[in-house]
C-alpha cells in the first residue's frame, strides 16, 4: 500500500535554492511528488553560528518501506555532494523524513516521527502549509496546532515569493 511520507529539506551551502530544485526532481525516483510548500529563509537552530538555511516541505506518496525510502535519501543527498559534516552543521542538502504514513518507527538511525520536528519552526511553518490538519501519531495534535503551540520560540522563518 501506498505510504504518504513529509521530508524536510534544508541547505545552507552553495546555492541552497537550486540544491532544493534538484533534490525534488530527483524525489521523484522514489515515489510521487504530491505537494511542495513554499520555500523558507531560517535561522540556524542548535548550532547558530552558521548560514541562514533555505528550507521546505515535501509531501511524497511512495510504495517504498521506510528502510528502502531512508535509503533512496541517502543515496540523493550523496548525489547531490553532501559529505558527511559536522553534526547539524552547513549543509550542501539533509532530507530528513517528518513523517511515514502514521507509523511510529525507532530502528537504528531510522526514527520516525522525527524526534525533534515539533521544536522547529522551519519544519512547522512548511508543514502546516501543505498539511495543517496532519496529526503527530505521538504527540496526537496537528501541524497547526504544533505551530501555533511554539509561541515565540522554534527560530525565526521568512516564508520567500512562490517561484
Ligand atoms: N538543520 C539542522 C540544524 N539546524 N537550522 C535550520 N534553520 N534549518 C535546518 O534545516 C537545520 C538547522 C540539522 O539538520
Ligand atoms: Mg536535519
Ligand atoms: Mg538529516
Amino acid at each position: 500500500m501506498p505510504q504518504q511520507a513529509y521530508l524536510s529539506l534544508g541547505s545552507n551551502l552553495g546555492d541552497p535554492v537550486a540544491n532544493l530544485h534538484a533534490c525534488i526532481g530527483r524525489l521523484s525516483t522514489l515515489g510521487e511528488v504530491k505537494q511542495v510548500s513554499s520555500f523558507y529563509s531560517t535561522e540556524p537552530m542548535e548550532l547558530r553560528e552558521q548560514s541562514w538555511f533555505i528550507n521546505c516541505v515535501v509531501e511524497l506518496e511512495t510504495e517504498l518501506a521506510a528502510e528502502h525510502l531512508l535509503a533512496g535519501i541517502q543515496d540523493i543527498e550523496a548525489a547531490l555532494g553532501r559529505v558527511r559534516e559536522i553534526s547539524k552543521g552547513p549543509r550542501t542538502i539533509d532530507i530528513d523524513i517528518l513523517f511515514f504514513g502514521s507509523f511510529v518507527i525507532q530502528e537504528g538511525s531510522l526514527r520516525i516521527p522525527h524526534p525533534a520536528m515539533h521544536e522547529r519552526r522551519f519544519v512547522l511553518a512548511p508543514l502546516a502549509e501543505i498539511a495543517p490538519q496532519l496529526k503527530h501519531p505521538i504527540l496526537q495534535k496537528t501541524a497547526a496546532e504544533l505551530l501555533s503551540q511554539l509561541g515565540t520560540a522554534g527560530g525565526i522563518v521568512k516564508r520567500l515569493a512562490p517561484r
